[in-house]
């Protein structure tokens, strides 16, 4: 792709953030699926609204009908309505420049993201199937996740995942990464890449600043209880 080709597709994908009504997300009063697109807008300096719903009304069926996978988080962008949380931070990272600098990267960094939604599924069957059963399993078998990252990320050696610059895929693993030091504190003890990038993530003013907010830290990471 030639180099205005490229231009005019991100002028495309620009958002114009001042005129625009800010971002709505429904979902559970959970972290869950939401917690990596929260901590994305709030780097990228962006507002959103969240709608909680209760279990309660969730199982009223309504809402869920016309839900396009019949789940959340919903997000919407303006008329624009987009359901899979993954759809969600490529969106972002598509208004928002962290998305690559050319499509080379933009496929790295789908790659990877792709490897982050691995390893959340893994997490997810843990926390609502397996935890009572699984945890030390779980725990056991998690350093050969991890050091897929690691290893892919010795190789790019800026920090994040691809690039010189911060991308969905790395707002996604960081928001994962977080969720594991709490399941297990000494979880990335072997990985110093992985360890960076939580650290150098932690240290972003705009997301400092959310992460140590008392709204963020009272909600909890799943809707079971278990973390
Ligand atoms: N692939 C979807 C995504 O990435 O958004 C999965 C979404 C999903 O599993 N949503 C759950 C849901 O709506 C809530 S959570 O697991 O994200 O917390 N569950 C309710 C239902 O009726 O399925």
């Amino acid at each position: 792709m030639g180099v205005y080709a490229e231009l005019w597709l991100r002028r495309q994908h620009t958002r114009p953030t001042l005129t625009m009504p800010p971002y709505t997300a429904t979902y559970f009063a959970v972290k869950g699926r939401l917690g990596a697109i929260k901590i994305m807008l709030a780097d990228k300096g962006q507002e959103l609204k969240v709608v909680l719903v209760s279990m309660e009304e969730w199982q009223q069926g309504d809402l869920k009908a016309t839900c396009v996978f019949g789940q959340m988080p919903k997000f919407e962008d303006g008329d624009l309505v987009l359901f899979q949380s993954n759809a969600i931070l490529r969106h972002l990272g598509r208004n928002h420049g962290a998305y690559g600098k050319d499509s080379r990267e933009a496929s790295l960094i789908d790659m990877m993201n792709d490897g982050v939604e691995d390893l959340r599924s893994k997490y997810i069957k843990l926390i609502y199937q397996e935890y009572d059963t699984g945890k030390q399993a779980y725990l056991k078998d998690l350093p050969n996740s991890l050091c897929k990252f690691e290893t892919f990320m010795a190789k790019t050696n800026s920090g994040f995942l691809v690039g010189k610059e911060v991308s969905f895929a790395d707002y996604n693993l960081f928001d994962l990464l977080l969720n594991h030091l709490v399941l297990c504190p000494k979880s990335l003890d072997n990985f110093p890449k992985l360890n960076d990038l939580v650290k150098k993530m932690s240290a972003r003013p705009k997301v400092r600043a959310l992460l140590d907010s008392e709204a963020f830290k009272k909600i909890p990471i799943n809707g079971n209880g278990k973390q």
